[in-house]
Protein backbone atom coordinates (compact mmCIF):
# COMPACT_ATOMS: atom_id res chain seq x y z
CA UNK A 1 0.00 0.00 0.00
CA UNK A 2 1.15 3.57 -0.98
CA UNK A 3 2.05 5.45 2.01
CA UNK A 4 -1.09 8.02 1.38
CA UNK A 5 -3.54 4.82 1.22
CA UNK A 6 -2.09 3.27 4.25
CA UNK A 7 -2.14 6.63 6.29
CA UNK A 8 -6.44 6.91 4.95
CA UNK A 9 -7.10 3.26 5.88
CA UNK A 10 -5.38 3.94 9.29
CA UNK A 11 -7.48 7.34 9.94
CA UNK A 12 -10.33 5.61 8.61
CA UNK A 13 -10.02 2.67 11.27
CA UNK A 14 -9.48 4.97 14.24
CA UNK A 15 -12.73 7.47 12.71
CA UNK A 16 -14.48 4.19 13.18
CA UNK A 17 -13.24 2.90 16.33
CA UNK A 18 -14.30 6.12 18.08
CA UNK A 19 -17.47 6.57 16.59
CA UNK A 20 -19.48 4.49 19.15
CA UNK A 21 -18.20 6.57 21.83
CA UNK A 22 -20.27 8.72 19.63
CA UNK A 23 -16.61 10.70 19.40
CA UNK A 24 -15.72 12.55 15.38
CA UNK A 25 -12.55 13.97 14.77
CA UNK A 26 -13.20 18.15 14.06
CA UNK A 27 -10.34 17.94 11.30
CA UNK A 28 -12.36 16.50 8.89
CA UNK A 29 -14.82 19.20 9.25
CA UNK A 30 -13.51 22.13 10.66
CA UNK A 31 -13.25 24.29 7.50
CA UNK A 32 -16.88 23.97 7.15
CA UNK A 33 -17.67 24.69 10.81
CA UNK A 34 -15.21 27.69 11.04
CA UNK A 35 -15.83 29.78 8.00
CA UNK A 36 -13.75 32.76 6.44
CA UNK A 37 -16.78 34.74 6.54
CA UNK A 38 -20.70 33.99 6.08
CA UNK A 39 -21.63 30.04 3.72
CA UNK A 40 -25.34 30.25 3.23
CA UNK A 41 -27.60 27.71 1.83
CA UNK A 42 -29.56 30.24 2.27
CA UNK A 43 -30.22 31.49 -1.72
CA UNK A 44 -31.23 34.95 -3.21
CA UNK A 45 -35.42 34.31 -3.82
CA UNK A 46 -38.29 36.41 -4.88
CA UNK A 47 -41.91 35.37 -5.03
CA UNK A 48 -44.33 38.15 -7.05
CA UNK A 49 -47.31 38.56 -5.45
CA UNK A 50 -49.37 38.83 -8.69
CA UNK A 51 -47.92 34.86 -9.17
CA UNK A 52 -48.91 33.81 -5.43
CA UNK A 53 -51.92 35.78 -5.08
CA UNK A 54 -53.97 32.83 -7.40
CA UNK A 55 -52.30 30.09 -5.15
CA UNK A 56 -53.41 32.14 -2.07
CA UNK A 57 -56.83 32.39 -2.53
CA UNK A 58 -57.12 28.85 -3.83
CA UNK A 59 -55.98 27.75 -0.44
CA UNK A 60 -59.19 29.33 0.44
CA UNK A 61 -61.36 26.78 -0.98
CA UNK A 62 -59.40 24.17 0.17
CA UNK A 63 -59.16 24.41 4.14
CA UNK A 64 -60.95 27.16 6.78
CA UNK A 65 -58.80 29.21 8.70
CA UNK A 66 -60.65 27.54 11.43
CA UNK A 67 -59.43 24.05 10.51
CA UNK A 68 -55.84 25.16 9.32
CA UNK A 69 -55.82 27.22 12.42
CA UNK A 70 -53.82 29.50 10.68
CA UNK A 71 -54.16 29.46 6.75
CA UNK A 72 -50.69 30.28 5.33
CA UNK A 73 -48.78 29.28 2.08
CA UNK A 74 -44.91 29.38 3.84
CA UNK A 75 -42.46 31.13 1.53
CA UNK A 76 -39.83 28.69 1.57
CA UNK A 77 -36.11 29.45 0.15
CA UNK A 78 -35.42 27.55 -2.30
CA UNK A 79 -31.93 26.76 -1.05
CA UNK A 80 -33.42 25.47 2.53
CA UNK A 81 -36.31 22.97 0.83
CA UNK A 82 -38.16 20.96 3.55
CA UNK A 83 -36.95 23.44 6.02
CA UNK A 84 -40.04 26.04 6.17
CA UNK A 85 -37.56 28.55 6.49
CA UNK A 86 -37.13 31.98 4.14
CA UNK A 87 -33.28 32.50 5.52
CA UNK A 88 -31.43 30.45 7.60
CA UNK A 89 -32.87 32.34 10.77
CA UNK A 90 -36.34 33.76 10.09
CA UNK A 91 -39.96 32.37 8.31
CA UNK A 92 -41.78 34.18 6.35
CA UNK A 93 -45.24 33.04 5.47
CA UNK A 94 -48.58 34.57 3.19
CA UNK A 95 -51.65 34.38 5.14
CA UNK A 96 -55.54 34.62 3.95
CA UNK A 97 -58.43 35.25 6.01
CA UNK A 98 -61.66 35.62 4.30
CA UNK A 99 -64.89 37.41 5.38
CA UNK A 100 -66.24 36.42 8.55
CA UNK A 101 -63.69 33.63 9.11
CA UNK A 102 -61.78 33.67 12.52
CA UNK A 103 -58.22 32.35 12.93
CA UNK A 104 -58.44 30.74 16.66
CA UNK A 105 -57.07 32.02 19.44
CA UNK A 106 -53.82 30.46 20.74
CA UNK A 107 -50.11 31.85 22.15
CA UNK A 108 -46.83 30.55 21.37
CA UNK A 109 -43.11 31.27 22.18
CA UNK A 110 -42.02 32.25 19.17
CA UNK A 111 -42.55 36.01 17.76
CA UNK A 112 -44.59 37.18 15.36
CA UNK A 113 -45.19 40.15 13.12
CA UNK A 114 -47.63 40.79 10.11
CA UNK A 115 -47.16 43.49 7.10
CA UNK A 116 -50.52 43.49 5.62
CA UNK A 117 -50.24 43.48 1.89
CA UNK A 118 -54.20 43.24 0.76
CA UNK A 119 -57.53 43.94 1.82
CA UNK A 120 -59.51 46.16 4.50
CA UNK A 121 -61.14 44.74 7.36
CA UNK A 122 -58.82 42.31 8.98
CA UNK A 123 -58.28 42.52 12.52
CA UNK A 124 -56.33 40.71 14.98
CA UNK A 125 -56.66 40.88 18.66
CA UNK A 126 -53.32 40.77 21.12
CA UNK A 127 -53.49 41.36 24.81
CA UNK A 128 -57.33 42.22 24.35
CA UNK A 129 -57.29 44.85 21.79
CA UNK A 130 -58.62 44.54 18.76
CA UNK A 131 -56.64 46.78 15.39
CA UNK A 132 -57.72 46.54 12.43
CA UNK A 133 -55.09 46.44 9.64
CA UNK A 134 -54.80 48.63 6.65
CA UNK A 135 -52.58 48.07 3.61
CA UNK A 136 -49.10 48.86 4.79
CA UNK A 137 -49.54 47.98 8.73
CA UNK A 138 -46.88 46.69 10.69
CA UNK A 139 -48.21 44.59 13.54
CA UNK A 140 -46.54 42.68 16.46
CA UNK A 141 -47.42 39.83 18.78
CA UNK A 142 -45.26 39.35 21.28
CA UNK A 143 -43.92 36.12 22.76
CA UNK A 144 -46.57 33.80 24.66
CA UNK A 145 -49.21 36.38 23.68
CA UNK A 146 -52.53 35.05 22.87
CA UNK A 147 -53.87 36.70 19.13
CA UNK A 148 -56.35 35.41 17.18
CA UNK A 149 -57.09 36.91 13.55
CA UNK A 150 -60.37 37.68 11.74
CA UNK A 151 -61.47 39.45 8.75
CA UNK A 152 -65.03 41.90 9.25
CA UNK A 153 -64.62 43.48 5.80
CA UNK A 154 -66.50 42.19 2.14
CA UNK A 155 -62.81 41.19 0.32
CA UNK A 156 -59.84 38.50 1.26
CA UNK A 157 -56.99 39.96 3.19
CA UNK A 158 -53.89 38.60 2.65
CA UNK A 159 -50.46 39.96 5.26
CA UNK A 160 -47.17 38.72 5.31
CA UNK A 161 -46.05 36.76 8.40
CA UNK A 162 -42.47 36.77 9.85
CA UNK A 163 -41.72 35.07 12.89
CA UNK A 164 -38.99 33.87 14.66
CA UNK A 165 -39.35 29.99 13.88
CA UNK A 166 -35.95 28.81 12.93
CA UNK A 167 -34.49 30.76 16.08
CA UNK A 168 -36.81 28.97 18.73
CA UNK A 169 -35.79 25.84 17.08
CA UNK A 170 -32.42 26.14 17.50
CA UNK A 171 -32.59 26.92 20.74
CA UNK A 172 -35.43 24.27 21.55
CA UNK A 173 -37.41 26.77 23.48
CA UNK A 174 -40.97 26.60 21.98
CA UNK A 175 -44.34 26.56 24.01
CA UNK A 176 -47.78 26.34 22.28
CA UNK A 177 -51.42 26.48 23.48
CA UNK A 178 -54.82 26.85 22.17
CA UNK A 179 -57.36 29.06 23.93
CA UNK A 180 -60.42 27.36 25.04
CA UNK A 181 -62.48 30.22 23.35
CA UNK A 182 -62.03 30.91 19.82
CA UNK A 183 -61.30 34.42 20.08
CA UNK A 184 -60.77 37.02 23.12
CA UNK A 185 -63.36 39.04 24.13
CA UNK A 186 -62.04 43.06 23.38
CA UNK A 187 -61.12 44.30 26.48
CA UNK A 188 -58.78 47.38 26.09
CA UNK A 189 -60.34 50.18 23.28
CA UNK A 190 -58.96 49.88 19.88
CA UNK A 191 -56.11 52.35 19.88
CA UNK A 192 -55.34 52.66 23.39
CA UNK A 193 -51.68 51.27 22.98
CA UNK A 194 -50.73 53.45 19.75
CA UNK A 195 -52.29 56.60 21.69
CA UNK A 196 -50.32 56.02 25.22
CA UNK A 197 -47.22 55.07 23.54
CA UNK A 198 -47.21 56.00 20.05
CA UNK A 199 -46.97 60.20 20.67
CA UNK A 200 -43.91 61.05 22.47
CA UNK A 201 -45.51 60.09 25.62
CA UNK A 202 -45.46 57.72 27.91
CA UNK A 203 -47.40 56.77 30.96
CA UNK A 204 -45.87 57.33 34.13
CA UNK A 205 -46.24 53.28 35.23
CA UNK A 206 -45.63 51.64 31.95
CA UNK A 207 -42.97 48.36 32.15
CA UNK A 208 -39.99 48.38 30.00
CA UNK A 209 -40.05 45.07 28.03
CA UNK A 210 -38.36 43.59 25.52
CA UNK A 211 -41.07 43.81 23.03
CA UNK A 212 -42.73 47.40 22.18
CA UNK A 213 -45.82 48.08 24.02
CA UNK A 214 -46.93 49.43 20.70
CA UNK A 215 -48.45 46.00 19.01
CA UNK A 216 -49.70 48.26 15.63
CA UNK A 217 -47.37 50.61 13.48
CA UNK A 218 -50.20 52.54 11.18
CA UNK A 219 -48.95 52.35 7.32
CA UNK A 220 -49.61 56.44 7.24
CA UNK A 221 -47.96 57.26 10.20
CA UNK A 222 -44.55 55.38 9.35
CA UNK A 223 -44.87 56.26 5.51
CA UNK A 224 -45.01 59.83 6.45
CA UNK A 225 -42.14 59.13 9.53
CA UNK A 226 -39.63 57.93 6.23
CA UNK A 227 -40.63 60.41 4.26
CA UNK A 228 -38.79 62.92 6.35
CA UNK A 229 -35.75 60.76 7.24
CA UNK A 230 -32.53 61.59 5.45
CA UNK A 231 -31.72 59.85 2.43
CA UNK A 232 -28.60 57.28 2.93
CA UNK A 233 -26.91 56.23 -0.04
CA UNK A 234 -27.43 52.26 0.60
CA UNK A 235 -30.71 52.01 2.40
CA UNK A 236 -32.31 55.51 1.10
CA UNK A 237 -35.15 56.74 3.41
CA UNK A 238 -34.70 54.05 6.22
CA UNK A 239 -36.11 53.97 9.94
CA UNK A 240 -36.38 50.75 11.89
CA UNK A 241 -39.79 50.62 14.00
CA UNK A 242 -38.62 50.98 17.68
CA UNK A 243 -39.93 50.24 21.01
CA UNK A 244 -40.29 53.72 22.23
CA UNK A 245 -39.42 51.99 26.08
CA UNK A 246 -36.20 51.21 25.38
CA UNK A 247 -35.37 52.92 22.08
CA UNK A 248 -34.54 49.25 20.99
CA UNK A 249 -35.71 47.22 18.28
CA UNK A 250 -39.20 46.45 18.86
CA UNK A 251 -39.22 42.90 18.81
CA UNK A 252 -36.32 41.29 20.56
CA UNK A 253 -35.36 38.60 18.02
CA UNK A 254 -37.23 40.66 14.95
CA UNK A 255 -35.18 44.20 13.45
CA UNK A 256 -37.99 45.46 11.23
CA UNK A 257 -37.28 48.16 9.06
CA UNK A 258 -39.38 51.15 6.36
CA UNK A 259 -37.57 52.42 3.97
CA UNK A 260 -38.76 54.71 1.01
CA UNK A 261 -36.76 55.33 -2.35
CA UNK A 262 -37.22 58.33 -4.73
CA UNK A 263 -38.13 57.46 -8.77
CA UNK A 264 -35.18 56.82 -9.67
CA UNK A 265 -32.82 56.01 -6.84
CA UNK A 266 -30.11 53.90 -7.24
CA UNK A 267 -28.64 52.67 -3.82
CA UNK A 268 -25.05 52.32 -3.38
CA UNK A 269 -23.66 48.21 -2.70
CA UNK A 270 -24.06 46.87 -0.06
CA UNK A 271 -24.30 43.80 2.14
CA UNK A 272 -24.46 42.68 5.97
CA UNK A 273 -24.46 39.33 7.87
CA UNK A 274 -28.57 39.63 8.65
CA UNK A 275 -30.39 37.94 5.66
CA UNK A 276 -33.26 40.28 5.35
CA UNK A 277 -36.76 39.69 4.17
CA UNK A 278 -37.81 42.38 2.12
CA UNK A 279 -41.63 43.36 1.22
CA UNK A 280 -43.06 45.89 -1.38
CA UNK A 281 -45.04 48.46 0.26
CA UNK A 282 -45.76 50.50 -3.25
CA UNK A 283 -43.73 51.53 -5.88
CA UNK A 284 -41.47 49.51 -8.62
CA UNK A 285 -38.43 48.35 -9.38
CA UNK A 286 -35.85 45.74 -9.02
CA UNK A 287 -33.10 44.92 -6.44
CA UNK A 288 -29.94 42.67 -7.15
CA UNK A 289 -28.93 40.39 -5.06
CA UNK A 290 -25.84 38.02 -4.83
CA UNK A 291 -25.72 39.26 -8.75
CA UNK A 292 -29.39 38.00 -9.49
CA UNK A 293 -31.99 40.92 -10.83
CA UNK A 294 -35.37 40.55 -9.31
CA UNK A 295 -37.67 42.97 -10.58
CA UNK A 296 -40.71 43.76 -8.21
CA UNK A 297 -44.06 45.36 -7.67
CA UNK A 298 -46.80 45.84 -4.82
CA UNK A 299 -46.61 42.89 -2.07
CA UNK A 300 -43.71 41.21 -3.59
CA UNK A 301 -41.63 39.16 -1.15
CA UNK A 302 -37.21 38.68 -1.22
CA UNK A 303 -34.93 37.49 0.36
CA UNK A 304 -31.40 38.63 0.31
CA UNK A 305 -28.95 36.23 2.08
CA UNK A 306 -26.10 36.86 4.70
CA UNK A 307 -23.36 38.97 3.05
CA UNK A 308 -24.62 39.06 -0.55
CA UNK A 309 -23.90 42.35 -2.27
CA UNK A 310 -27.14 44.11 -2.22
CA UNK A 311 -28.29 47.20 -4.54
CA UNK A 312 -31.94 48.29 -5.08
CA UNK A 313 -33.14 50.44 -7.95
CA UNK A 314 -36.54 52.18 -8.15
CA UNK A 315 -38.46 53.21 -11.44
CA UNK A 316 -41.01 55.00 -9.13
CA UNK A 317 -41.42 56.03 -5.85
CA UNK A 318 -41.42 53.21 -3.66
CA UNK A 319 -41.53 52.13 0.04
CA UNK A 320 -40.27 48.75 1.34
CA UNK A 321 -40.94 46.88 4.61
CA UNK A 322 -37.72 44.57 5.73
CA UNK A 323 -36.87 42.54 8.43
CA UNK A 324 -33.86 40.74 9.49
CA UNK A 325 -32.24 38.95 12.69
CA UNK A 326 -29.78 41.83 13.15
CA UNK A 327 -30.97 42.54 16.82
CA UNK A 328 -29.86 39.04 17.55
CA UNK A 329 -27.02 39.29 16.07
CA UNK A 330 -26.15 42.58 17.60
CA UNK A 331 -27.12 41.27 21.36
CA UNK A 332 -24.27 38.48 20.56
CA UNK A 333 -21.41 41.08 18.98
CA UNK A 334 -21.67 39.21 15.70
CA UNK A 335 -23.29 41.62 13.28
CA UNK A 336 -21.25 43.33 10.56
CA UNK A 337 -21.58 45.07 7.15
CA UNK A 338 -20.05 46.42 4.64
CA UNK A 339 -20.57 49.80 2.80
CA UNK A 340 -18.19 49.08 -0.06
CA UNK A 341 -16.96 52.50 -0.61
CA UNK A 342 -19.86 54.56 0.42
CA UNK A 343 -19.34 56.86 3.27
O1 LIG B 1 -50.62 33.87 13.00
O2 LIG B 1 -50.11 32.86 14.83
O3 LIG B 1 -47.48 32.09 9.61
O4 LIG B 1 -48.62 30.77 14.77
C1 LIG B 1 -47.11 30.68 11.47
C2 LIG B 1 -47.41 30.35 12.78
C3 LIG B 1 -48.67 32.50 11.57
C4 LIG B 1 -49.97 33.03 13.62
C5 LIG B 1 -47.75 31.74 10.89
C6 LIG B 1 -48.32 31.10 13.49
C7 LIG B 1 -48.96 32.19 12.89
Amino acid sequence: MAANAETAAERAAFYQAIAPQSMTPLWEVMAGLVTPQPASSCQPAHWSYAAARPHVLASGSLITAEEAERRVLVLENPGLKGQSKATTSLYAGLQLVLPGEIAPAHRHSQTALRFLIEGEGGYTTVAGERVTMAPGDFVITPTWGWHDHGNAGDGPVVWLDGLDIPIIQTLDASFAERSAAKAQEPTVPTGATLAQYGNAMLPDEAPAALTSPIFHYPYERSKSAVAAARLDPCHGRRLRYANPMTGDYAMPTMAAYLQAFPAGFESQPYRATDATVFCVAEGEGESEFAGQTFRWAQGDVMVAPSWAWRRHRASRDAVLFSFSDRVVQEKLDLWREDRGNTP
